[in-house]
This record gives structure tokens, C-alpha cells and sequence, in this order.
């Protein structure tokens, strides 16, 4: 009796956590003068959310190099380095893609789209936010947890792109092209 209203009590707490939307909270994530970003977790899922504050242009019917898009990339297994097949990312919408999914080939070889199957959504959207009234690029990743294959913690790093301008968070840096990657430094978050 009293083992089943422990495990009644740890379900509620469980359940209580694990409420839809629940930011994960991590110092490490972005809230500077050119990104806000945050993860959230639902039952299902991991969503992360990338605010692009200074891109108060739209350009994401565009073709690149004239479009605006977002890469995020995990770590998946948390070695600081660029694995095949084992790390994967995800693109922002295109004119050709709802999503680019793909495992890595090495920093700066990626598979096609649709190489590492997924039902991720990614969704583009310019809006007005608290975090700038002007309108502006906001994305947002859906992943569904059982991509992750269990784990429970996730390095990974975001790539936002403008017309002339590339960012990577966390370092914020300039670099080389939209598609060069690496792990040294990444967000991580747990659930
Ligand atoms: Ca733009
Ligand atoms: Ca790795």
C-alpha cells in the first residue's frame, strides 16, 4: 500500500514536470542583441526556438544567397567532434523543402535532404516579439524525442543566416560559409 502511493505521488510529480511547453532552463542558452534562444519540452517532443532579432527583413521565399534560414545541429553523442552518420541537423524551410533533415559527413559535407529521416517540423514566422516590437525572423524546431533515441541531454549549436550575414550560436563568430560546422563549443540542455 504504501509502495503504491509513492509511485501514485512520483507520478503526479512526474506528470507535474513534464508539463507541456516547460522551458528548459539553461544558463548557457542565447539572450544577446542578435539572438533570444530557448528550448522548450512537451510530451513528445523538443522544441527550439530562435529568435533572428536584428532580421527585421523578410526574406524566406527568397533563393540563398538572398534567403533567410536557420540550421540547427546536434552533437548527438556528445564528443565535441563531427561523426557520420551519428550527428545529425536540421534545416529551415525552402522554396524546395518544409525541412532539411541530415546526418553529418564531415564538417562540412552534409547528406542530402531526407538522409536522416525524421517528423521534425520547422516553421519560419516574422513577428513582433517582447523581445523586439519590431517585426522579425523567429524559428521554431519541433523534434520528436524518439529521434533522440533515449538521451535525455543535448549539445547542439544554431546557425542563422540573412543575406550577407551568418551567425552561430553560441560563440557568436563570422564564419567561413553557411554549412561549415563544428563542436567545440555547444548549448546543452537536459530533460
Ligand atoms: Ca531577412
Ligand atoms: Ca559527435
Amino acid at each position: 500500500m504504501k509502495i503504491s502511493i509513492y509511485l501514485f505521488v512520483l507520478s503526479c510529480f512526474l506528470l507535474t514536470s513534464c508539463e507541456k511547453d516547460e522551458p528548459l532552463t539553461d544558463s548557457s542558452l542565447v539572450d544577446n542583441e542578435t539572438a533570444f534562444i530557448r528550448v522548450f519540452e512537451s510530451e513528445d517532443h523538443i522544441n527550439i526556438y530562435v529568435e533572428s532579432l536584428q532580421d527585421t527583413i523578410d526574406n524566406r521565399t527568397e533563393e540563398y544567397p538572398l534567403s533567410d534560414f536557420c540550421f540547427v545541429v546536434f552533437d548527438i553523442n556528445g564528443n565535441a567532434a563531427i561523426d557520420e552518420n551519428i550527428d545529425f541537423g536540421f534545416g529551415s524551410p525552402t522554396n524546395d523543402y518544409d525541412i532539411c533533415s541530415f546526418y553529418f559527413i564531415d564538417s562540412t559535407t552534409l547528406t542530402a535532404c531526407a538522409g536522416f529521416e525524421s517528423e521534425a517540423i520547422f516553421t519560419g514566422d516574422f513577428i513582433a516579439t517582447e523581445k523586439n516590437m519590431t517585426p522579425h525572423i523567429t524559428w521554431t524546431l519541433s523534434i520528436p524525442k524518439k529521434d533522440f533515441s533515449g538521451t535525455r541531454s543535448l549539445d547542439f549549436i544554431v546557425k542563422t543566416y540573412e543575406p550577407g550575414i551568418y551567425r552561430s550560436y553560441p560563440e557568436e563568430r563570422t564564419p567561413i560559409n553557411a554549412i561549415q560546422f563544428d563542436f567545440e563549443k555547444t548549448m546543452t540542455v537536459e530533460w
